[in-house]
């Protein structure tokens, strides 16, 4: 393969937004999907919900490992709308950590009380306090016009926080945010941010995914390998980015086919300008964008 059939990383985070996510710990991009999009993983979700013996209408909903359920849900491995979010911050290492849909139904009682992702006990910031070691992209397809109708709930700025007093409550916190969007909004989220979900008063069915990035290396949150028969359906990034690997070495040296993931946005090229080019590509280091903004 030539360098020229590797694709460019899709835009990820704005000055602006960088800033905004270092402070806050989310973004909240509204009008984000178009409504053909919506409609389309709307339809998806209904699908993956009526195969599934465990779904009953009328109740809550949760479909880990989402991404492999539905074809039109597997173009959110590497959608350009959301994939350089992840790749900003994990590069050529980037993997989708779990997707999930969630349907939130009326008189869903507030059962997700106030946490933030997993792990608990030792907190991923224990070991990385300022960069999360898990990036969780929200994908709103229903709109949320007020508070009451199962809504996300988040505390901005808490990802700097690993102890929260009203933990595994359902409190409400002078502060919090209950998201109110329209529908096609995507969250930009660091795994750090505290939150829970609002009970759903209203007669609407709240539909949404979450698709979560890590570095390769991270445990997978939804799966140990994926079935080979559904990798072969992916696109190379797609299956590059799920990491379904035969042995547990290859997490942390993909193979050489996998090198590059994509081309540098700046200059559409597989390596640093400043890279020490005497490296085979595969082991090559490539900054991720922080990096870059720090040097
Ligand atoms: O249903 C939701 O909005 C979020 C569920 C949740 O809190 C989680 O998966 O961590």
């Amino acid at each position: 393969m030539t360098e020229n059939s590797y694709r460019v990383a899709p835009p990820g985070f704005t000055p602006d937004q960088w800033e905004e996510f270092q402070e806050k710990g989310i973004l909240v991009v509204e009008n984000a999907i178009p409504q053909e999009d919506v409609e389309r993983y709307i339809e998806a979700i209904d699908r993956v919900a009526a195969t599934d013996p465990n779904y009953a209408p009328g109740k809550d909903f949760r479909q880990p490992h989402c991404v492999a359920a539905d074809p039109v849900l597997s173009e959110l491995i590497d959608h350009p709308r959301h994939v350089g979010y992840g790749y900003d911050l994990y590069g050529e290492l980037l993997k989708l950590h779990r997707s999930d849909i969630f349907i939130r139904p009326p008189d869903y009682k507030d059962e997700s009380m106030w946490h933030p992702d997993s792990p608990r006990p030792t907190p991923y910031a224990v070991f990385s306090m300022d960069l999360p070691l898990r990036l969780c992209i929200g994908l709103w397809l229903t709109a949320l016009p007020h508070a009451g109708m199962g809504n996300f709930i988040y505390m901005p700025g808490s990802h700097r926080n690993q102890e929260f007093e009203q933990y595994y409550t359902h409190e409400s916190v002078p502060g919090e945010v209950p998201l109110v969007v329209p529908a096609g909004s995507m969250t930009v989220m660091h795994c750090g941010v505290w939150h829970r979900v609002d009970v759903n008063h209203s007669d609407t069915i709240r539909k949404n995914m979450f698709v979560s990035y890590c570095p390769s290396w991270l445990w997978e949150g939804d799966r140990r390998q994926c079935d080979p028969q559904w990798i072969e359906t992916l696109n190379r990034e797609q299956r590059i980015i799920m990491r379904s690997f035969p042995t547990a070495h290859d997490r942390t040296n993909p193979p050489a086919e996998d090198v590059p993931l994509f081309l540098a946005r700046e200059t559409g090229t597989d390596s640093d300008a400043d890279a020490n080019f005497r490296i085979p590509l595969r082991i090559r280091k490539r900054k991720t964008m922080p990096e870059k903004l720090a040097s």
